[in-house]
């Protein structure tokens, strides 16, 4: 098999890849390690910046996203009981969020790469990258039954963090920054109308919390845990005596309802620069983690095949590689803001473990700060909506 871009992992950087590229002429196989129904029922982020939306609708996988996500203008900040609003559209030019799925992004993308007949190969096997260096790059992998390998110009490895494109570059290549936060979150999806009409982040002695939203009928909490925390310890009943706890406030109610599904997840942030080796080109998170506090990773992810589709059409088009050169540093640059954002919010709101009174007092300080300057809520609001230019 040939084609002119191998790409491997149809989560949201593969797929949005896929979609760009066909709308540009140019040829692409996503290869992807699991079955389309996992991929599809996947549970992760629910914000989408502006800058994506747009992204999805100009590639023309918008339709239901206009119709079904909701568009939201402010979050709020809860701290001592009290929770302030931070009117992100007033602050940030007039620009806003919508809540949409990853699950409905991805459900998006696979139904238009299939209406369009293009290669999308589900439950790929033992899938490795070779001649990374050359320029015929390799893709190997078994499907049905069959051993196939895949001849490409270029590689994109969208295969996630724990994927096996970044793991195939040899070492030395790559400076890698890290940091492990000694938090997780417990996350719930509940068949009930959501009680906030926005976000809330909840600064809580006893942890933090987040109230988030799938759609009008389907709510989703998160509650802080321990990286490691064991689910069976946390039977729905105890779940929701912790959501009550940490976000109620005076004359509100957190309504119950079935919860539908929970998970924990440990948090990281993580860089590796560059996102390029050869003729492989990392992007999403298979090139960089953030904690989720911020709401970024899937946004960046778009943001990088974004950069990365245009620099592949003046490849094609002018034999040109100065934008495929560029691609690294330019996607960095956003991505360390991210990173810097993520990582603020995530100090500023959860209880590290044995923390003083001193630690809670300067978040507390924090938080009021940011919640009473016109110049600190801008600076949030700016980055939580997605910056323009970084
Ligand atoms: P993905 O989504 O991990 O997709 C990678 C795909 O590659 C496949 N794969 C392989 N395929 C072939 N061969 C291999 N060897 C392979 N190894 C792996 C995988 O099966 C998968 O299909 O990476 P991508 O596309 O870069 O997308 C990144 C986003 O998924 C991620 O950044 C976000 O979900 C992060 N995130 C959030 N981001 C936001 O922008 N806003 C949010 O509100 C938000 N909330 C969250 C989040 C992530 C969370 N978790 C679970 C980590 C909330 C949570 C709880
Ligand atoms: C979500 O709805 O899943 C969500 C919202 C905001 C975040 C992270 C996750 O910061």
């Amino acid at each position: 098999m040939r084609t002119q871009v191998g790409i491997v992992g149809a989560g949201p950087a593969g797929l949005t890849l896929g979609r760009l590229l066909e709308l540009a002429g140019i040829e692409s196989v996503i290869v992807e390690a699991r079955s389309r129904e996992y991929c599809e029922a996947r549970i992760r982020a629910g914000v989408l910046e502006q800058g994506a939306v747009d992204l999805l609708r100009e590639a023309g996988v918008g339709e239901r996203l206009e119709r079904e996500g909701l568009v939201h203008h402010g979050i709020s900040l809860q701290f001592d009981g009290e929770r302030h609003r931070i009117p992100l559209s007033d602050l940030a030019g007039g620009r806003s969020i919508v809540i949409y799925g990853q699950t409905e992004v991805v459900k998006d993308l696979i139904a238009a790469r299939l209406q369009s007949g293009l290669p999308l190969l589900f439950e790929a096997q033992e899938v490795s990258v070779h001649d990374l260096d050359s320029a015929r790059p390799r893709i190997r992998f078994r499907h049905e039954g069959v051993e196939q390998e895949l001849e490409c110009d270029v590689v994109a490895g969208c295969d996630g963090f724990h994927g096996s494109c970044r793991a195939s570059i040899p070492v030395g290549v790559l400076r890698e920054f890290s940091r492990e936060y000694p938090y997780g979150w417990l996350g719930i999806l509940a068949s009930v109308a959501p009680s906030i009409d926005e976000l809330v982040y909840a600064h809580h002695e006893r942890g933090f919390a987040l109230l988030s939203l799938r759609s009008p009928t389907l709510s989703r909490y998160y509650l802080q845990c321990r990286p490691d925390e064991n689910l069976d310890e946390w039977p729905d009943e105890r779940i929701w005596e912790e959501l009550h706890i940490r976000t109620g406030v005076e004359g509100w109610t957190l309504e119950e309802g079935p919860i539908l599904e929970k998970g924990v997840t440990g948090m990281r942030s993580y860089v590796c620069e560059p996102m390029r080796y050869g003729r492989l080109f990392l992007a999403g998170d298979a090139a960089h983690i953030v904690p989720p506090t911020g709401a970024k990773g899937l946004n960046l992810a778009i943001h990088d095949v974004r950069t990365l589709a245009e620099a592949l059409v003046r490849f094609y088009e002018r034999g040109d590689e100065s934008l495929l050169d560029a691609y690294s540093d330019a996607c960095l640059r956003r991505i360390w803001r991210c990173e810097h954002f993520s990582w603020w919010m995530t100090t500023m709101l959860h209880l590290p473990p044995n923390a003083d009174p001193f630690d809670l007092q300067l978040q507390r300080s924090q938080l009021r700060y940011v919640t009473t300057s016109q110049a600190q809520a801008t600076a949030l609001a700016e980055n939580y909506v997605g910056l323009e230019t970084v």
